[in-house]
Formats: structure tokens, C-alpha cells, sequence
């Protein structure tokens, strides 16, 4: 029998749900919302989306907090209790819808589909050239969990596939680079470029005019990441120019993206509201509930966030 008390607290999402799944499948422990107000029980885990800072200082004791996403840069820019683990989500059903999603904006812009669309629209039947596979190389930046699930669905169509890294990865047919000195590299031999690295203070603003300038002519960028790693003006300037032929882009600076922001109308970008990869509840709290049971009988698990790398 366990006895621990476990606080849920997610911002703008349907708690209940979460709450009677981690009771069901943690039948030992007590389960509960987190209330502003409501004083305070220790409890000794939370599972937690964009968290009031108020329960991370009423709680000093928790043994681990649980994001239940796979980025955690919003949950470190709050001042975390000094001794409290932070685990991300490790998949939990996100990679397959990953490859999914990145798979189909890779092949949208290579088969040139929204072209073949819009001249369907406009009652025309378009015949082109096809285009060489061997021309669309595409480079993966962030070979974790999601960007190594990515590259690999990307094999399985034929493209060559590129991949950067902070440490040297093994990707099977993946030509693997890593570290700053190999950034150029890496970005010289893509035309398509994916982003899939955490948000942390050495990424952020890591797609730039220097960057993305550094693809190859016609290049396309598909960021799934965080919107802080673009910097949305440079994107503009090299679209304007015609460095770039378009964007495939699912996260923003600000969220939702601003009515007014020039992304929204804009001819060449592709544009969705942060849904490559949904968090599946089900999934997660299974998840969750099998790393309380691990940590509770003192073992290590997946997805423990480095607190000196940020991720
Ligand atoms: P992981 O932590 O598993 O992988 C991160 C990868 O990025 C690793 O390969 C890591 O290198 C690399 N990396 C980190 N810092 C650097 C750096 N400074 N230079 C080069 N490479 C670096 O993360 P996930 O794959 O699980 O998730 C990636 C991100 O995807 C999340 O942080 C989140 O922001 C985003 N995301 C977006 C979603 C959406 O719907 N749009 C949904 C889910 C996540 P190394 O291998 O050496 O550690
Ligand atoms: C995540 C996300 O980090 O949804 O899981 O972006």
C-alpha cells in the first residue's frame, strides 16, 4: 500500500480527467487538485502544467514535479524548490505524431501539393517536372526522443537525412553531426531544416538570418519546437529575398499567435496552433504513475530534466 499525496495543478486544461486517472492508477495514494487558498498539505509529487509559482513555494518538500509536456522551459523559468526533481514526458505517444506531422510538411513542400491545390481550385490540371529527392536533403536539429523518431520516418521515405546534436549521436542512416563547430556543416548540407531542440538559453534565437542563411538556396524551415528559438524577422527577410521558399510553422513567440502578427497572411508559411504533438492523458498518466512507483522503491527514471543544461 502506498500513502503519498500527489497535487495536480494544470493550467487551462480539464483537470478532473487527469485527477481520477492518477487516483485509478495509483489506488494507495491520495490525489487532489491543487487550490489557490486552500493552505497547505505536503504533498510529495505534482503533476503540473504552467504551475502557479504560489504552489511551487508552499511545497518545499515535493520529491519530484511531473510536466506533462515534453518541454520544460516554461516550468524552469518559475523558482523551482531547491531539492525537487523535474521529469518531462518522455514519448508518451508524442513521437509517432511527431513523424506524422513533420513527415507531411516535409512531402507537402517536396511534392509541391498546395501548388497542385490551388490550380485544382482554379480549374486548371498542372503536369510538373518531379522534383529530385536527391535535392531536398533534410537536416534534423535535436536527435532526442522526438527529432531520432523524426529522422528515421524521414529515411523510411528516402530522403537524406542530416542530424545536429549537442553530443555525438548514432542515427542508423543518419549522417549524425554535433556542437557548435559542426553547426555550419550540418547547415550548409540541409535544405530542409526541422527543429526539434529544447528551449534553453543556448538555443533560443538559434534560428536566425546567419542560420537559416546558411541552408541551402530554396530552403524550407519546419519549426515544431518552441516559437523562441525563430527570430521572427530574420524569417521574413530571407522569405522576402527568396533565400528561403517557405516555412511549416506550429509554435510562436507569443501563443495564441496575435491576429494582427504578419505570419497569419503570409503567402509562403504554413501555419498550425501548436498541435504537432499533442499530450495524450491516457498515455501520460500511465507514464507518471509507473515513475512515482519507480522513484517510490528508489530507482532512477526516463525524462529527468538535467537542471544545468535546461532539458
Ligand atoms: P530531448 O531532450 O529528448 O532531445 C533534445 C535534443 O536536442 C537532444 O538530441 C539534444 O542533444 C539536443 N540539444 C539540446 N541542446 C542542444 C544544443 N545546445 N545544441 C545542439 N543540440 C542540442 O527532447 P524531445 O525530443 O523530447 O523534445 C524536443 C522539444 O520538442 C521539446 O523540448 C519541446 O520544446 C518540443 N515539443 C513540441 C511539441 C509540439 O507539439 N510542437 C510537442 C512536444 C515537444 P543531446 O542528444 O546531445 O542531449
Ligand atoms: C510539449 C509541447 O512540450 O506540447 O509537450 O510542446
Amino acid at each position: 500500500m502506498v500513502h503519498m499525496h500527489i497535487l495536480v495543478s494544470l493550467q487551462g486544461l480539464e483537470s478532473g480527467s487527469w485527477v481520477e486517472g492518477l487516483q485509478a492508477a495509483l489506488p494507495g495514494a491520495k490525489v487532489s487538485l491543487w487550490q489557490p487558498g486552500t493552505g497547505h498539505v505536503p504533498a510529495d509529487y505534482a503533476v503540473v502544467w504552467q504551475p502557479p509559482q504560489a504552489l511551487l513555494d508552499e511545497q518545499p518538500g515535493l520529491r519530484a514535479l511531473f510536466n506533462i509536456g515534453a518541454g520544460v522551459d516554461a516550468l524552469l523559468r518559475l523558482k523551482l524548490p531547491a531539492h525537487t526533481r523535474v521529469v518531462r514526458l518522455d514519448d508518451a505517444g508524442m513521437s509517432v505524431q511527431m513523424a506524422e506531422y513533420v513527415s507531411q510538411a516535409v512531402i507537402r513542400h517536396f511534392r509541391q501539393i498546395e501548388l497542385d491545390e490551388a490550380d485544382m481550385r482554379s480549374q486548371g490540371w498542372p503536369q510538373r517536372e518531379p522534383r529530385r529527392r536527391a535535392e531536398f536533403p533534410v537536416g534534423v536539429m535535436g536527435l532526442g526522443v522526438l527529432g531520432s523518431r523524426v529522422a528515421q520516418a524521414l529515411k523510411a521515405f528516402d530522403f537524406q537525412v542530416l542530424g545536429w546534436s549537442r553530443s555525438p549521436r548514432s542515427v542508423a542512416g543518419v549522417a549524425c553531426y554535433a556542437g557548435a563547430e559542426q553547426l555550419t556543416a550540418f547547415l550548409n548540407a540541409s535544405r530542409i531544416l526541422v527543429c526539434l531542440l529544447p528551449l534553453t538559453p543556448q538555443t533560443e534565437n538559434i534560428l536566425n538570418r546567419e542560420t537559416l542563411g546558411a541552408l541551402q538556396p530554396g530552403g524550407y524551415l519546419i519549426n515544431v519546437a518552441r516559437g523562441r528559438h525563430l527570430v521572427d524577422a530574420d524569417l521574413l527577410a530571407l522569405l522576402d529575398q527568396g533565400h528561403l521558399a517557405g516555412a511549416t510553422l506550429d509554435v510562436f513567440r507569443e501563443e495564441p499567435l496575435p491576429q494582427d502578427h504578419p505570419f497569419r497572411q503570409h503567402p509562403k508559411l504554413v501555419l498550425t496552433p501548436h498541435s504537432a504533438a499533442i499530450t495524450l492523458p491516457e498515455d501520460s498518466i500511465a507514464q507518471i504513475a509507473g515513475k512515482i512507483m519507480t522513484l517510490e522503491q528508489g530507482g532512477q527514471v526516463a525524462g529527468t530534466v538535467d537542471l544545468q543544461r535546461a532539458y
